[in-house]
């Protein structure tokens, strides 16, 4: 049936028949109606209290869930606040659709005007527009196919003048999203990856954000091969309980898991992009023969040359090696002899790792923190981290249920990311208790999203570490010069900022504190708990080794 309806309205219900999950926004009149037309037809909205909240949260629950989530802001200003987030979710891969007022056609005197797609283009998102009237509700369909089919983060830039006008609107004539059929690889492909497999003494096969659907695909193959399994950071969860796994590969790595990998002769990434980091510089990859599996042909050795490159569907080509492998040389061994599978339950978590704590007066080690808290809170939990000199301690030490229970928005190398990131994955798992860690200065960066989360009554953790600095700055520069005035603050009650906003609040300088945790777990958990966590300021370990870059020892190195 055809309605006349003004074009924002339009777009707003064509956006939610095409499948949007969630829409997370600051309103301003460039976006009210699209908006109201969004939740009018079902679509849950969220209000931030600042628009890179707003991104981050969408970011967030699209990783999470894998559909689309929606970002809807104001022209022009209310674009630029949230660019740093969507500039994260461009360069993650995000499915997500922004939906901006724009100024209209030729209006350069506006206030709001600045060339949107020119900054869209810029850090890395996809521009579009709805171009007329008659054309907007083609335009807007394809801006979402174009997120959901690509994995892209596409900005839709809606000129207010042509939101206003009316269109016929028949919702049934929406263009629904073309069949992809998932792409497979070429026999002789996986004929060269089963050949080497097949002759492979240590093999291991990693798992990265474009494999997160090919889990037991993957285990499977790694099964058949004789094969270890570890993920990038960003499939970090996705072998869990596989009694062959390793947490998670590169900076993150603890020591003896970083030995296990950097001694593999054949090493098979599948949807992972063997970045600076994955690979810690390449120190992993000393000698391994290596294999990069992805649909995405710009993937393929952008950060190291590889051996072999397979363009294709995780799933299928891991499936398809698996069967073969399985065929041609049953009962494998590999990797997994009863030596290494001892060393692998001892390396795999940061848990199990010695230190020794630092006893500083009324502060606490973080390490010990973490690690207390990581036995404290439910393992049914999302995960999420910071940047900065602590990033590695939420990051790595505390567990996930899966890879949907861990989100590190660290693509763009921002920090303030993490609060609303964890409030996204945690809005789109609301089973599952939400955890960030984060340092004071990312905190504070950011940390009017509180606001949102007690508003929504929201129960999650909040662990600032705090050490009054930032203290990546401090320790990057600790051997040049002694002048760190410009990165020190003086004390910052936290707890005392949470409390404002209603939040329930800790402040711990004792492990022993950890105690309040604990009670606020068993209460009503209805609102986010933040720690004040006044930590001893010294180098992390992913700090202590140059950002994780650090050579590993391994058998060849030693002998
Ligand atoms: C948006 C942004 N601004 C600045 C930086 C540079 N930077 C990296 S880490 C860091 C310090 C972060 O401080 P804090 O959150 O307290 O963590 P800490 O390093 O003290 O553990 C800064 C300023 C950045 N990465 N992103
Ligand atoms: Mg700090």
């Amino acid at each position: 049936m055809t309605e006349r309806i003004r074009v924002a309205d339009a777009i707003g219900r064509t956006i939610a028949r095409l499948g949007a999950a969630h829409v997370f926004g600051v309103v301003g009149s460039g976006n009210f109606h699209v908006t109201n037309a969004l939740v009018d037809a079902g679509v849950p909205f969220t209000a931030s209290r600042h628009e890179m909240g707003a991104a981050c949260m969408a970011d967030a629950y699209s990783r999470a869930t894998g559909r689309v989530g929606v970002l809807s802001v104001h022209q022009g200003c209310g674009l630029t606040n949230a660019l740093t987030g969507i500039a994260e979710a461009a360069k993650c891969h995000t499915r997500m659709l922004v939906l901006t007022g724009d100024t209209a056609a030729g209006d350069v005197t506006s206030n709001f005007y600045i060339d949107q797609d020119a900054a869209v283009a810029a850090i890395g998102a996809t521009p579009a527009r709805i171009h007329s009237a008659t054309s907007a509700v083609a335009d807007a369909a394809r801006a979402f196919h174009t997120a959901l089919l690509d994995r892209r983060t596409v900005v839709l830039s809606l000129p207010v003048d042509i939101q206003d006008k009316l269109i016929d609107f028949d919702e049934t004539r929406i263009p629904a999203a073309p069949v992809r059929l998932a792409p497979g690889a070429s026999p002789e492909a996986v004929d060269r990856l089963v050949s080497l497999l097949g002759a492979a003494e240590r093999p291991v096969v990693v798992g990265g954000r474009g494999a997160w659907d090919a889990g037991p695909e993957l285990r499977r193959l790694a099964a058949a091969a004789g094969a270890l399994l570890v993920t990038s950071a960003a499939g970090r969860g996705l072998f869990v309980g596989d009694e062959w796994a390793l947490d998670i590969m590169g900076g993150f790595a603890t020591d003896p898991a970083a030995e296990l990998i950097a001694d593999a002769d054949v090493l098979v990434a599948f949807g992972a992009a063997l970045n600076q980091w994955t690979t810690r510089g390449g120190a992993l990859l000393p000698t391994a023969t290596v294999v990069q599996v992805d649909d995405r042909e710009e993937a393929i050795g952008r950060y190291r040359p590889v051996d072999l490159a397979i363009l294709g569907d995780a799933a299928v080509v891991a499936a398809s090696a698996a069967d073969a492998l399985e065929e041609r040389r049953p009962g494998r061994v590999g990797y997994r002899t009863p030596a290494v599978h001892a060393r692998v339950q001892a390396a795999r978590y940061w848990k199990d790792q010695p230190f020794e704590p630092r006893r500083e007066p009324g502060l606490v080690d973080p390490r010990e923190l973490v690690n207390a808290l990581d036995a404290i809170l439910p393992v049914e939990r999302v995960v999420a981290t910071d940047g900065g000199n602590v990033n590695c301690y939420a990051g790595a030490h505390l567990r996930v249920p899966d890879q949907r229970g861990y989100c590190i928005p660290l693509s763009f190398q921002s920090i303030g990311l993490g609060l609303s990131a964890v409030m996204g994955a945690g809005i789109a798992q609301p089973d599952r208790l939400p955890v960030v860690g984060t340092g004071d200065g990312a905190f504070l960066m950011t940390l009017v999203e509180l606001d949102t989360a007690v508003r929504l009554g929201m129960g999650m953790v909040v662990v600032v570490f705090n050490d009054d600095a930032y203290g990546a700055e401090v320790n990057i520069f600790a051997g040049e010069t002694d002048r760190f005035d410009i990165v020190r603050f003086p004390e910052t009650d936290i707890a005392a900022i949470a409390r404002g906003y209603g939040c329930d609040a800790l402040t711990i300088r004792d492990v022993a504190e950890v105690d309040g945790v604990r009670a606020w777990l068993d209460g009503p958990r209805d609102r986010p708990l933040v720690i004040d966590a006044k930590i001893a300021g010294f180098p992390s370990w992913m700090m202590a080794r140059g950002h994780g870059h650090a050579p590993v020892e391994t058998a060849a190195t030693v002998a």
